[in-house]
């Protein structure tokens, strides 16, 4: 099978990360391939910037229609029922995937993500994925996702740190590294504090390999059947829904699933 990774922001030493981090538990017959978004911001620190992303989501699944299923590695899961209506594949959100593997090894977690100001979009996250009993915190370093790789940001010493506080003060029994650009720093947690950390990339591979594994496609019976046949107008004009046939986006000329 061939999972298809998609990092919505702009930034390509992203996308290597997160590759590499699936790469890392892909079973032996899954295929990775990763695709950086051509349009949008260099890093998702907002409801805006989430916005912006996702016409850049649409156009990298289309470019992909081929794949088995789709992972949208941004902790935000922007785009992900718009995605989910665009292919029959099975799409999985990165945020999604990781607070579930966390409700399956601990009674309960904390997210740690970077800015303080998206703090509010996991928590809106945690409420909209049903996990508000399993999610005791959501923690935020304060660190802009571009200086995750930055060493004078301090970035994993921060992120421990974070992490520390999480276990003595919510008495979280696992941690969810809220951003993709973590998708590093399982290995580097769990040693140093024997807790399961679950890295949203890794999981939504992990559960991407099951569901296609189980044959299980996203249901085409209604919210997110393929989206209406209409006019668009405007910079959105290339992304009108066709609805040939089964009521595919056709974009460009080129047809998707
Ligand atoms: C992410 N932003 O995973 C999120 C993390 C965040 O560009 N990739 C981004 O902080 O919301």
């Amino acid at each position: 099978m061939r999972i298809h990774l998609i990092n919505p922001n702009t930034t390509e030493t992203m996308t290597n990360t997160i590759a590499e981090a699936a790469r890392l538990v892909a079973a032996a017959g899954t295929e990775i391939s990763a695709a950086t978004s051509k349009s949008g911001a260099a890093s998702i620190e907002g409801h805006y910037d989430e916005a912006m992303s996702v016409v850049g989501l649409i156009e990298a699944i289309r470019e992909e229609p081929a794949a088995d299923a789709y992972v949208i590695a941004c902790f935000g899961d922007p785009g992900l029922l718009a995605a989910r209506e665009f292919t029959a594949a099975p799409v999985l959100g990165i945020a999604e995937a990781a607070m579930h593997a966390a409700s399956f090894v601990a009674t309960g977690f904390s997210v740690v993500t970077t800015l303080e100001r998206t703090r509010v979009i996991a928590e809106h996250l945690v409420r909209n994925y049903g996990m508000a009993q399993h999610c005791r915190r959501v923690r935020a370093v304060d660190i802009p996702v571009l200086a995750l790789d930055d060493p004078s940001s301090m970035a994993r010493a921060r992120i421990l740190t974070e992490c520390e506080a999480a276990i003595a003060e919510d008495k979280s029994g696992a941690i969810v590294l809220g951003c993709a650009g973590m998708a590093d720093l399982t290995k580097y947690i769990e040693d140093r504090l024997q807790i399961p950390v679950i890295d949203g990339v890794a999981a939504a591979v992990k559960f991407a390999e099951a569901l296609v594994g189980l044959g299980l496609k996203t249901s085409k019976r209604g919210d997110l059947a393929f989206p209406l046949p209409k006019i668009y107008r405007g910079i959105t004009a290339g992304y009108a829904p066709q609805g040939e046939g089964d009521g595919a986006v056709q974009l460009s000329a080129s047809r998707i699933r």
